[in-house]
C-alpha cells in the first residue's frame, strides 16, 4: 500500500502520490480505465482504497466513467492508452461534452526525453487530438506541475456548463518528486442575471397560452419539484425537447404535452397556438434535419434558462438568462402572479400494443412498462424504438433515464455499467437496439465482473431501422434496400455468454414479462434478446 506523506513532509510526495491524495480529496476513488506501457507507473503500490475498473476497449471505459459521473454528480477519472487510446475513446468522449457530463481523462504519453524521435505508442499533438471535445487539455511543462494540472482539469470539468477534459502525462512523470496540493473550494454554479430573469418573470406573467420545453439541464440541476412547480402555478403545457438525454419532467403529468421533434417546421407546428416558450434547460432547438421558415410560431416569443453561454449564443431568437437552472427556477417562482388559465387541451389517448407474432418493439417496451418498478433506471439507446418508447414506456421518477445527446452508438451499455456503480441498490434497464449493441458489447463483461443488477434488453429487429426510415427523409422509394443496414446472422446469447453474461431469447409475446421479470430477479446482470419484426 502506498504510505502518503503528511503535509509537513510534502517536498516527498511523488507525482502518482500527489494525484492520488488529490482525487481522494476529491472523493473520487475509482479509475476507469484501460491500461498500456505508458501508464504503468501510474499504478505502482496502487492505493488499496483505490479501485481501477478495466474495460475492455475504451468506448466501454469512458461510457462507464460518463454513466457513474451522472449517477454521482462528480467528475470521474479516467485513463487512456496515449493517442490510440483516446482515439478509440473519442465517439464516447463526444458523447460526453454533448452529455455535459463532468470527466477527467489522464492519457499516458511516452517519456519526455524520447518524445523528440516519435517514439512508438506517442501522442504527437495530445492536446489536439480531442479537441473540440473538450473543455480543456494539458501536457504539463514540467512533471511537478501534473497535480495542478489535474487540479485545474477537474475544477473546469465541474463548472458549468459541466464536460470532459485531457491531461496527457508523461510515463516518467509519476515517479518524480512533487508538492502534496490540497483540494480547495470552488464554486461550480453561477447565478442568472436577476434582471434578464425579471424580463422572463414579467413575460410569463403577462402569457396567454405558456409552453415549457424542458431539457437535460432539469434533471442533472436536480430540479423536477421546481419545474413541476412553476408549471402547475403557470397552468403551462409542457414538452421535452428533441433527444433530450434525460428526463426532466413526469411524463405521467396532467400538464405533459409530449416531445418536440428535431425538425423546424414541426416544432412550430407543435407548438401553434402558444404565445410564451421558455426553453428550460435545452438548447433552441436540436435538429436532425435542414428546415425553412420561422424558428418558433409567429404568435409566440421565446425565452430560455440554460447554464450554458455557447447555448445561449446560438439560439436564434428569443431572451436567454444563463445560470443555473435550479436557482432561475425558483427565481421565477418568487416572481409568479396567480392566474386564472385554462389548461391545455388534452392529449389523445394512445391505443395499447397488442401481441403479435414476431412482436413489435412497442409491445415490448409495454412489458417493460408493466414489469417495471417506478424507481427502476432506464437507459435507452434504441433509436428506430426511441418515439415509441415515449407513448409505452412513461418515465416518471427523477434520476431514472438516461440517453446520449450526441447521437453517437455505443454509449448506452456502458453507460448503464457507470449507472449501476454509481447507485448502488437501483435496477438499471438497458434498451438497446441490435446494431447498436454491437458497439460496446464488452460492456456484458464489466457488467459481470461488477456483479451489477442490469438487465439488458436488445430490441433485435435484424437490421438499422432508423437508417432505413431515415431514407424517407432524402426521398428513397419505401422499397429501396439501403445499403448497409442488414445484421443477419449475430448470436446475441452466444455473445452474453462469451461475456459471463446470462441471457435468453424471447422470441413469443407470451414468454416476454416472464423474461424480463426473470432479468429484474436474477442478481447481476442478464440479456433478453426480444426477437421483433424485422424493421428493414
Ligand atoms: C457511432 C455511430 N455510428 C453510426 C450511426 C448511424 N446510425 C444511427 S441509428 C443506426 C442504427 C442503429 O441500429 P439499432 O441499434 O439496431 O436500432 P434500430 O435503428 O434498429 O432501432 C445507425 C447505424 C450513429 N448514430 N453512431
Amino acid at each position: 500500500m502506498t504510505q502518503l506523506m503528511d503535509a509537513t513532509s510534502a517536498s516527498q510526495f511523488t507525482v502518482r502520490e500527489a494525484v492520488y491524495e488529490l482525487m481522494r480529496e476529491f472523493g473520487t476513488q475509482k479509475i476507469f480505465g484501460n491500461p498500456g506501457s505508458t501508464e504503468l507507473p501510474m499504478f505502482r503500490d496502487f492505493p488499496d482504497d483505490f479501485e481501477y475498473v478495466l474495460g475492455l476497449q475504451e468506448a466501454v471505459v469512458v461510457g462507464m466513467a460518463d454513466g457513474y459521473a451522472q449517477a454521482t454528480d462528480k467528475a470521474s477519472f479516467v485513463n487512456l492508452h496515449s493517442a490510440a487510446g483516446v482515439g478509440n475513446a473519442m465517439g464516447n468522449i463526444y458523447t460526453a461534452f454533448k452529455n455535459q457530463t463532468p470527466m477527467v481523462v489522464i492519457a499516458g504519453q511516452q517519456s519526455r526525453s524520447i518524445l523528440p524521435f516519435d517514439p512508438y505508442l506517442s501522442s504527437a499533438q495530445p492536446t489536439e487530438l480531442p479537441k473540440p471535445y473538450v473543455k480543456y487539455s494539458i501536457q504539463p511543462a514540467r512533471a511537478e506541475d501534473v497535480p495542478l494540472a489535474v487540479a485545474r482539469a477537474y475544477y473546469t470539468a465541474m463548472q458549468a456548463p459541466r464536460g470532459p477534459v485531457l491531461v496527457s502525462v508523461p510515463v516518467d512523470d509519476w515517479d518524480r518528486p512533487a508538492q502534496r496540493l490540497a483540494a480547495r473550494v470552488v464554486s461550480t454554479r453561477v447565478s442568472p442575471d436577476a434582471e434578464v430573469l425579471a424580463l422572463v418573470g414579467d413575460a410569463l406573467n403577462a402569457a396567454h397560452r405558456p409552453a415549457f420545453i424542458v431539457g437535460a439541464s432539469v434533471d442533472r440541476d436536480e430540479a423536477w419539484s421546481e419545474v413541476v412547480q412553476l408549471t402547475e402555478s403557470h397552468s403551462a403545457a409542457v414538452y421535452v425537447a428533441p433527444f433530450a438525454s434525460r428526463c426532466s419532467f413526469p411524463e405521467n403529468h396532467p400538464l405533459f404535452r409530449g416531445f418536440l421533434p428535431a425538425s423546424r417546421e414541426r416544432i412550430v407546428e407543435q407548438l401553434a397556438g402558444h404565445d410564451f416558450i421558455l426553453m428550460i434547460g435545452s438548447p433552441a432547438f436540436i435538429y436532425h434535419t435542414e428546415g425553412q421558415g420561422p424558428y418558433i410560431p409567429a404568435s409566440a416569443q421565446l425565452y430560455q434558462l440554460t447554464e450554458d453561454p455557447e447555448i445561449a449564443s446560438w439560439a436564434p431568437v428569443g431572451t436567454t438568462a444563463v445560470g443555473n437552472i435550479r436557482s432561475a427556477l425558483c427565481g421565477l417562482q418568487e416572481r409568479t402572479k396567480p392566474n386564472t388559465r385554462a389548461l391545455p387541451p388534452e392529449l389523445p389517448c394512445i391505443a395499447p400494443a397488442v401481441a403479435t407474432d414476431p412482436m413489435s418493439a412497442a409491445y415490448v417496451l409495454q412489458t417493460i412498462a408493466q414489469v417495471r418498478a417506478p424507481d427502476d433506471i432506464i437507459v435507452e439507446e434504441a433509436p428506430s424504438s426511441r418515439i415509441v418508447m415515449h407513448s409505452y414506456l412513461p418515465i416518471v421518477r427523477p434520476q431514472s433515464f438516461y440517453t446520449m445527446a450526441s447521437g453517437g452508438l455505443g454509449y448506452g451499455m456502458p453507460a448503464s455499467v457507470g449507472i449501476a456503480m454509481g447507485k448502488p441498490g437501483k435496477r438499471v434497464i438497458c434498451v438497446i437496439g441490435d446494431g447498436s449493441t454491437m458497439y460496446s458489447p464488452q460492456a456484458l463483461w464489466s457488467a459481470a465482473q461488477q456483479k451489477l443488477d442490469i438487465t439488458f434488453v436488445v430490441i433485435n429487429n435484424a437490421g438499422y431501422a432508423a437508417m432505413k426510415r431515415f431514407a424517407g427523409v432524402f426521398n428513397f422509394p419505401a422499397d429501396e434496400a439501403i445499403q448497409g443496414t442488414k445484421l443477419p446472422g449475430i448470436d446475441f446469447i452466444a455473445l452474453a455468454k462469451a461475456h459471463g453474461c446470462p441471457a435468453i431469447q424471447v422470441t413469443s409475446p407470451a414468454d416476454l414479462a416472464d423474461a424480463i421479470q426473470q432479468g429484474l430477479d436474477t442478481k447481476g446482470p442478464m440479456l433478453i434478446e426480444a426477437v421483433v419484426e424485422s424493421g428493414v
